[in-house]
């Protein structure tokens, strides 16, 4: 990169932290997540470690925190309130803790580890024992004073006094404020009650809550206060431990945090770490990690600061729910029915605990929603067991000299070159080819075989998979042509003499079959069972359906016009007619249908309620049509007939009110049955 793009970086960079630093720290309204806030401040760290003469003055990572606002007095610290590095693998782990090691030969060194509330850390002032004075973090050497607010701290002492040990003069106190989950989720339903904006999290909760000017409200939130440090203390506390001194702390009336460890190896603090993480979600408060400490103070010291950052101490922070990364490039996958998925793939990035490196898009509106493109700097999110999913695109770091060309709809399938197609209205893109495309043979065939369509047993749970990898089944044809490959067969793991024989032997008997269950077993798009009988009724053989147009297919009752285009598609490709071809000349052959010559139920009015539990409402309601009745929603006296399943309610109530005629499944499905309705 020459300098200029690197500025141009940076000031990006620059410009979005500074936002977002405002809605976090000043509107308490965040609008990212915070691990996508540390990537933005790594990334702008890693330039300015690379282009070190770059830096720009008003580079936030010279900054600790927020800048404080107008409203509370800015007091100066005495000692500053630094920030803590991360890690966050084992792998980093452990480098900080080999720095740590070959810095200290020979001694013995153990971690002290706490859990790290996802809180707001400030400092207390104790002037002989009383509660002077209580600042914010703000920006790490200046915070504001909210004394008054916290004093409505309820688990914090304002006045110390212990059994054992004198009260120092001066003590200062670092910890943090935060607002149990519990806490959060009674006062975000207040707020909502209100009518007031709710909390993003509790964090930010804790911070609002400290930030109000009337010590009212403050009281009425449910705050409270663990300590995690000693900035100060006259006269010295004589302890050597972090571990020691916080216990310490205790005595006077301090909380600390209840999962709290010394580890003996960086190995043990792994562990620990795994073991919260699993506790995380039962936890009653808000963590982000752990923090580890050397717990030895001489130690401590010895280690000293790199850059405003303890060597001595780090957060091991839980792995990102959301990460950046690039996108490299946008595939187009054909799933087994056809569909067209837009596949990102991404510069590998470590989310939620693993390393995600394709994330679906869904489908082309969602990228012209998200606008995302290749080149673009993208966050993911996964938490828990989540598909990993993009759901924000970072325009503003779009290079002014990179091209970021609009992703458009693939033409033609990638898999098999056949038209891709998407009806108006519909979200999926499909790839026309049908049973010529391969990465929809298997689902095809499958289908072909199902039991109501040809109904060639074991062939598609079986034995399909092996038949493909052998390739012996190119399209739903070659299965009438299996018997020429016996050999072959009896080579498939498990497949005996007679494993073949019954194979074959069903692949023989299935050649007889009837008209509807040949189209429905063609697995044509938005043609199911009813509406393979009715296109077989109404068109009576296979050569007047593959000649119909349009406005004939949408004249069959049942056909919509997208169903009629899909049809119509269908048979138009000059590939599915090759297969058509060569299933009929194996054999496949069927008796003409028997008219409908009548309707027998022209122009009554049913209705259908409750439940169905031998098909499905939709199929009730299609025999019903396909015998000229119109099926309504509700019981009048025009009603010829209720059919009610199970739990019937008010409409069967109104129809026996009504003396209407009531007919139950079973019965239903024995009259359908004299109609002819049911494969
Ligand atoms: O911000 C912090 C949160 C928790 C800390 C911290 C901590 O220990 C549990 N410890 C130190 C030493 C610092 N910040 C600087």
């Amino acid at each position: 990169m020459d300098n200029t793009a690197v500025l141009t970086q940076m000031r990006q960079l620059i410009q979005l932290i500074a936002q977002h630093n405002h809605a976090y720290y000043v509107m308490d309204q965040p609008q990212i997540e915070d691990s996508e806030y540390d990537q933005l401040f790594h990334q702008l760290k890693a330039l300015e470690q690379q282009y070190p003469t770059l830096v720009q003055s008003d580079t936030p990572t010279l900054k600790v925190g927020g800048k404080a606002l107008a409203k509370f007095e800015n007091i100066t610290h005495t000692v500053p309130m630094l920030s803590l590095g991360n890690v966050f693998n084992q792998e980093d782990l452990y480098t900080f803790a080999r720095r740590i090691e070959e810095r200290l030969p020979q001694q013995k060194v153990q971690y002290d580890v706490e859990l790290k509330f996802d809180g707001l850390a400030i400092s207390l002032w104790y002037e002989n024992g009383e509660l002077v004075r209580a600042v914010t973090r703000g920006d790490g050497e200046t915070g504001e004073v909210i004394t008054q607010n916290v004093k409505t701290i309820r688990n914090l002492p304002k006045v110390l006094s212990a059994q054992a040990t004198a009260v120092p003069t001066l003590l200062e106190v670092r910890g943090e404020v935060l607002m149990p989950k519990a806490g959060f989720e009674k006062l975000n339903a207040a707020q909502v009650e209100k009518g007031e904006k709710t909390f993003a999290n509790p964090r930010n909760a804790a911070a609002g809550s400290l930030r109000q000017l009337d010590p009212a409200i403050a009281a009425s939130r449910p705050l409270a206060f663990y300590a995690y440090g000693i900035a100060q203390c006259e006269p010295a506390h004589g302890l050597n431990s972090m571990s020691a001194s916080l216990q310490w702390l205790t005595q006077f009336g301090f909380a600390i945090g209840e999962q709290h460890y010394l580890c003996d190896s960086i190995e043990e603090v792994q562990q620990r770490y795994d073991e919260i993480q699993v506790q995380r979600p039962d936890l009653s408060v808000e963590i982000d990690g752990m923090v580890i400490k050397v717990d030895d103070l001489k130690q401590q010291q010895q280690l000293g600061f790199l850059s405003r950052e303890p060597r001595w101490a780090t957060a091991y922070k839980f792995p990102a729910v959301a990460a950046l990364t690039k996108v490299e490039q946008i595939d187009w996958q054909v799933g087994r029915t056809g569909t067209l998925t837009p596949v990102a793939r991404l510069a590998p990035v470590a989310v939620g605990g693993v390393t995600v490196s394709n994330v679906t898009l869904h489908n082309i509106g969602e990228i012209h929603r998200l606008d995302v493109r290749v080149g673009d700097t993208v966050s993911v999110y996964r938490s828990g067991d989540v598909i990993p999913k993009v759901e924000k695109v970072w325009g503003a770091l779009r290079q002014a000299d990179q091209q970021y060309e609009l992703v458009m709809l693939p033409t033609e399938c990638p898999v098999c070159a056949s038209p891709v197609v998407m009806p108006e209205g519909e979200a999926l893109a499909r790839c026309s080819g049908g049973l010529y495309c391969a990465a929809q043979r298997i689902e095809a065939i499958r289908h072909f075989v199902s039991r109501k369509a040809l109904d060639i047993e074991g062939l598609g749970d079986r034995w399909a998979e092996s038949l493909l990898n052998l390739a012996l089944l190119d399209n739903v044809s070659d299965i009438y042509h299996l018997h020429e490959h016996r050999e072959k067969l009896l080579g498939i793991e498990k497949m005996g003499e007679k494993s073949v024989q019954n194979l074959l032997d069903a692949i023989e008997n299935s050649k007889k079959t009837t008209l509807a269950a040949f189209i429905y077993a063609l697995g044509i798009r938005g043609v199911g069972e009813t509406t393979a009988r009715m296109l077989a009724n109404t068109f009576q053989n296979l050569e007047a359906l593959k000649a119909a147009d349009i406005e004939s297919l949408k004249k069959t009752p049942d056909v919509g016009d997208i169903t009629a285009e899909w049809i119509f598609d269908f048979f138009k490709a000059e590939h599915n007619l090759e297969v058509l071809d060569r299933l009929v000349a194996a054999g496949v052959h069927w008796d003409a249908p028997i008219a409908p010559t009548r309707q027998p139920l022209n122009g009554e009015s049913w209705v259908i309620t409750g439940t169905l539990s031998q098909l499905s409402r939709d199929e009730a309601t299609q025999y019903l049509q396909a015998l000229g009745a119109r099926v309504s929603g509700s019981v009048s006296s025009k009603t010829k007939c209720v059919v009610a399943g199970e739990k019937a309610g008010s409409k069967l109530e109104k129809a026996e009110k009504l003396g209407i005629r009531v007919m139950d499944e079973a019965a239903f499905l024995v009259l359908m049955a004299e109609y002819g309705q049911g494969i």
